[in-house]
């Protein structure tokens, strides 16, 4: 296998050089878990260690290394250490799960974003809407996939549904199952591209991989019949180079996908309606009660659907929750190290005067 097959370009190779120079070896980060990571290097797959200088910023910034990130190793003594971290040319982030506010890196360095729903009972263009305001935050560009074709008596009808809330983003029906070998994926797995998998539990995303692989590499699970929910059963964020060329990454089903994301990704994700909004008579219009608005007469008309606007509302409200704590959060940490920075500035003042 050379680099380039794993997405190394000249860009990544310019990034590199001072790591060239300490004698470091270019990687990529195949597998992240509990246990650890493991990353691809032109030598093959190795188990890896974070540096200790890394692993102490992990402490707090869980996400200094993650899937599909672009490392700097050294293979001494049998260990093979992550070094240094390469920019990003995007990051898939969420707000993790729980009560602190904290982001969780999904993966690094991806071109398209699959977001993949069923189109059995898991079928939710609410839910596509929250992936699609995710995709828009990360930089990668996102593609919806509509799985499950086989258990959908009409494909037509549900794709057009998502055409018209996902405004110029490209849909593709079909069945992981019964992958025919011209599938509409064949564009986006090129050589040098890196692709992720995410969407809820269940919804075939392992299934659809073992596809591309050509064989059953990732283990999946039966839906639950009683509640189309899936069992959870990749546990791992997975990297994997296609025989074809290109690079995928499957990732756990997530039960809620919380947001980590600025109000120009709502924006993006919604833009018919900031675009109904410049008609708004007042510029702070909330679209709530204002005459003159814009937003509403299109909700009365029936050119905007209320339950699309109901979504909208309900994301916005959810960002500014997430902006207030991460505020808040940002000035506790502000003040932890202003009070670091006394604690160290009277330690030196207690040495001057010999006490
Ligand atoms: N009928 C049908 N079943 C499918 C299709 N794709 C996947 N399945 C089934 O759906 C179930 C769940 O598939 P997985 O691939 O494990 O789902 P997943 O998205 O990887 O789930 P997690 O790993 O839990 O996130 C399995 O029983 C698959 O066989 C499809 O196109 N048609
Ligand atoms: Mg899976
Ligand atoms: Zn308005």
């Amino acid at each position: 296998m050379i680099l380039e097959d794993l997405g190394w370009n000249p860009e990544r190779a310019a990034a590199f050089t001072s790591c060239a120079d300490r004698g470091f070896v270019p990687a990529r980060v195949a597998r992240q878990d509990r246990g650890g990571f493991a990353v691809w290097s032109i030598d093959g797959l190795f188990p890896a260690v974070l540096a200790g200088r890394l692993r102490r910023r992990s402490v707090d910034e869980v996400n200094v290394v993650a899937v599909g990130d672009w490392v700097a190793i050294d293979q001494q003594g049998g260990t093979t250490t992550i070094q240094e971290v390469l920019p990003r040319s995007s990051t898939c982030v969420r707000k993790s799960a729980g009560a602190i506010t904290s982001a969780q890196v999904i993966a690094a360095n991806v071109d398209w974003l699959l977001l993949v729903s069923g189109l059995d009972g898991d079928f939710n263009p609410r839910r596509i809407e929250r992936y699609l305001t995710f995709a828009w935050n990360s930089g990668a560009s996102p593609v919806i996939v509509l799985n499950k074709s086989d258990l959908c008596a009409d494909v037509a009808q549900r794709v057009a549904t998502v055409e018209d809330i996902a405004i110029g983003v490209p849909v593709h029906a079909l069945s992981a199952t019964e992958l025919a070998c011209n599938h509409a994926l064949g564009p986006y797995l090129r050589r040098g591209k890196t692709v992720a998998m995410v969407g809820s539990s269940g919804v075939g995303k392992s299934t659809l991989i073992n596809a591309l692989l050509g064989d059953a590499r990732q283990r999946t699970c039966e839906v639950r019949s009683d509640d189309d929910h899936g069992r959870h059963t990749t546990t791992r964020r997975e990297l994997f180079i296609l025989p074809t060329g290109g690079v995928v990454i499957d990732t756990p089903g997530m039960r809620e996908l919380q947001l980590w994301a600025d109000a120009s990704s709502l924006e993006a994700t919604f833009h018919d309606i900031e675009s109904l909004a410049q008609a708004c008579r007042f510029g702070d219009c909330s679209h709530s009660h204002e005459p003159g608005c814009a937003v509403l007469s299109a909700l009365h008309s029936g050119e905007l659907d209320a339950e699309r606007l109901t979504s909208f509302r309900k994301l916005q409200r959810e960002l500014r929750h997430l902006e207030i704590r991460q505020d808040h959060r940002a000035r506790l940490e502000e003040k932890a190290r202003w009070k670091a920075i006394h604690k160290s500035v009277r330690k030196i003042g207690h040495k001057r005067s010999g006490r």
